[in-house]
């Protein structure tokens, strides 16, 4: 080829493909907040006319937090400056705007949750108004709607009104004070405590910023198995700076402590040479004088740095953590303790209802029920429980925790797992919404409910206060999440946590467009992978409900042989646990009809069938197979399924940018690998058993 030829092609084509989206080399920083240049020119023009003008007539942190945004989006859509005007009298286009009492929407607005906006936009004129009684309102209004201009959607006669179903909008971080994070699997902690005060990593803001464009508004920062030290003087100058950087997007810092604080050494000779404000008392009992006031120092010392601080997270008397039963206290005289200091300053404790203990001879899977029941009434009305959503542990597939159903006079949170800890990790791609969605919708039957599924029982609580957690999967990945597809879960939940109730088909589309490509068949094609990826890795897994088979340190790699025994055991007649009424008789937690459903094997849902039932090989399941025949069926497919759905990823490559594609296969390339591995070796334990 002469060179002259070369240059012109290269010159010719270049304009053509630099603004396609799949042709960047993107690394997943920007998340689902890519604001790609818009291609097509009518959309263009059309989007544009809105844009030409935004008023902006207030002054805030918050609202420079909106204008950067606009900002941003402004350049990244058009490549042009936002255009911001602060008189509303010569307002055009687009107008954010803080409502007062004596406006149109004032009334419609303040009868909302906290955080309510409208969209509303008219053609002609080419105006669109957001507005909202709060600043917050704004902000996720602001998200929404640049949402739109993403997805490509029309921003003619627009009329939405947004309103959050829950108060609590919460992430859960389980990162450490050294850097570690607990069952995170995308690098280390964002924090760098030794940096801090004095540096302020540019990642916590954006980390910030990404939990704001989905509506999370409360975040506990550091593990549940908490370190003390985090409550000692010179942390809580670190903490008070991200507790500022958070400010600004509306998001509370919520901390984790641990129960035995008062008791800590004030001051250790090596570690904490100069540091004080903690400890040094004979007694963490919680109707002790002494802790009380000690707690009641700590808390004002906190309230000083941080006048908006969210309250504590408590995981107490679990997996050998310190709790007020150590002293012959129930978790409510320990919730409470924490609950009257806190008041006076509008902050909330957060216990956990994750307790089990394996020295106790009853089926671990009940005791949450059996130890927190009897105390329904008895929690003040800022402690909020929150439950796990299964009853064992964050397993593929387990049934809702009974307690949704049963405790009627506690205000219940639940806790999701976003890190994908007994999920294949950050290997696996395993989307969690048909989980998520199944959970929500359960029926409890409580009674006395105006609506007994799990998304209307959370929404009762005493005085709005409201909310649910899910265990995050952040770390210092460039990515963010590890896989990219994980990036969905954390979206995904945010979005529930917004709106339990919502179409998770549409924000799965959503997560997509915005994500990948918005191009329709790409869409489709990404959507179908992510939807049947839970069931392949339950069917691989944890097939029909069959709970825990892999090891105990990795929670990774396959241990069917290990694990037999243990929450079920198989042997030459079957294999699963008996919860029914005539076993374990963990059935009796719920109420009438799910008793029903579940303790009967030709009712029970067939993704918990081994979870409450111990099935014999032999049984006749359908006219072709038996139980034998059947999981070894599902079994096998599952990996099968992951190999269609990796080669359909592999056949998109062109249509999303590279860099991001190389990188999901080659996650592919592992998780089929391991997951051969995983059937290999139950095929080998299923021979073992039977021989
Ligand atoms: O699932 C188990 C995890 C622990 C975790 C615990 C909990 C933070 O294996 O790593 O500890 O649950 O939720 O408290």
């Amino acid at each position: 080829m002469r060179p002259t030829f070369f240059f012109f092609c290269f010159i010719y084509f270049l304009p053509a493909f630099a603004g396609h989206e799949w042709n960047k080399n993107e690394d997943g920083y920007s998340l689902w907040l890519r604001y790609n240049s818009i291609e097509n020119k009518n959309t263009r023009k059309t989007y544009s006319q809105y844009f030409q003008t935004i008023t902006v007539a207030e002054e805030s942190p918050t609202f420079q937090v909106i204008k950067a945004e606009l900002s941003r989006a402004s350049e990244g859509f058009f490549s042009t400056a936002a255009n911001f005007i602060s008189s509303p009298r010569k307002s055009k286009n687009v107008e954010i705007l803080l409502v007062k009492q004596h406006h149109l929407y004032y009334k419609e607005l303040s009868n909302l949750n906290y955080g309510s906006y409208k969209i509303i936009s008219d053609r002609k004129r080419h105006k669109i108004t957001l507005i909202s009684t709060s600043e917050d309102g704004l902000l996720y209004g602001t998200f929404h709607l640049l949402r739109l201009l993403q997805n490509r959607s029309s921003l003619d006669n627009l009329n939405i009104t947004e309103s959050p179903k829950l108060s609590f909008r919460m992430l859960n971080q389980w990162d450490n004070l050294e850097g570690s994070i607990e069952r995170g699997y995308s690098g280390k902690s964002i924090y760098n405590w030794d940096e801090l005060p004095d540096i302020i990593d540019e990642r916590y803001k954006d980390f910030a910023r990404a939990n704001a464009s989905i509506g999370i508004n409360a975040i506990c920062i550091n593990n549940v198995n908490a370190n003390p030290n985090i409550l000692r003087t010179e942390y809580l100058e670190k903490v008070s700076k991200l507790a500022e950087v958070f400010r600004h997007y509306k998001i509370k810092l919520f901390l984790s402590a641990n129960f035995s604080a008062p008791m800590e050494p004030s001051a250790t000779p090596h570690t904490f040479k100069k540091w004080g404000g903690i400890g040094n008392l004979k007694t963490n009992d919680p109707l002790n004088k002494d802790v009380i006031s000690w707690w009641k120092n700590k808390i004002d010392e906190i309230y000083k740095e941080i006048p908006d601080f969210g309250g504590f997270v408590v995981k107490a008397n679990s997996e050998g953590m310190p709790g007020p039963q150590d002293y012959g206290r129930t978790h409510a005289d320990g919730a409470n303790m924490f609950a009257k200091l806190l008041k006076p300053y509008g902050g909330v404790v957060i216990w956990r209802a994750f307790v089990y203990n394996h020295q106790k001879n009853e089926d671990r899977v009940k005791q949450a029920y059996l130890e927190f029941i009897d105390l329904d009434g008895e929690f003040d009305d800022n402690v909020l429980l929150q439950v796990k959503n299964g009853p064992l542990d964050f397993q593929p597939s387990e049934p809702p925790s009974p307690l949704f159903g049963a405790m009627k006079k506690t205000n219940l949170i639940p806790e999701l797992q976003i890190t994908q800890e007994y999920l294949g990790h950050s290997t696996y791609l395993v989307y969690l919404a048909p989980m998520w969605e199944k959970f929500f919708r359960f029926d409890t039957y409580q009674s006395g409910t105006q609506k007994s599924t799990i998304d209307g029982i959370i929404q009762n609580n005493r005085q709005k206060l409201t909310g649910i957690a899910g265990v995050s999967n952040v770390g210092k990945d460039s990515n963010w999440t590890g896989h990219h597809f994980a990036q969905a879960n954390w979206y995904l939940f945010a979005r529930l946590a917004w709106n339990p109730e919502s179409d998770v088909d549409k924000i799965t589309s959503d997560w997509i467009r915005l994500t990948w490509s918005n191009d329709d068949d790409v869409v489709k094609t990404i959507k179908g992978i992510m939807e049947r990826s839970l069931d392949n890795f339950i069917d691989l897994q944890t097939p029909f409900g069959l709970p825990v088979t892999v090891d105990g340190p990795t929670h990774y790699y396959p241990a069917f042989s290990h694990r037999n025994g243990t929450y079920w055991k198989a042997n030459s007649n079957g294999i699963g646990c008996d919860r029914s009424s005539v076993g374990t008789d963990f059935v009796s937690q719920y109420h009438r009809q799910n008793r029903d459903l579940f303790n009967n094997i030709e009712t029970c849902p067939k993704e918990y069938l081994l979870f409450f039932h111990f099935i014999e090989w032999s049984r006749k399941i359908n006219n072709k197979e038996n139980f034998y025949e059947l999981i070894n069926r599902v079994n096998y497919e599952s990996v099968r399924k992951m190999r269609t759905d990796a080669q359909l990823w592999d056949n998109l490559k062109g249509k999303v940018d590279l860099k991001r594609h190389q990188e999901v296969n080659s996650r592919f390339n592992k998780q089929l690998y391991d997951a051969e591995q995983y059937h290999n070796n139950f095929l080998q334990f299923l021979q073992s058993i039977r021989d």
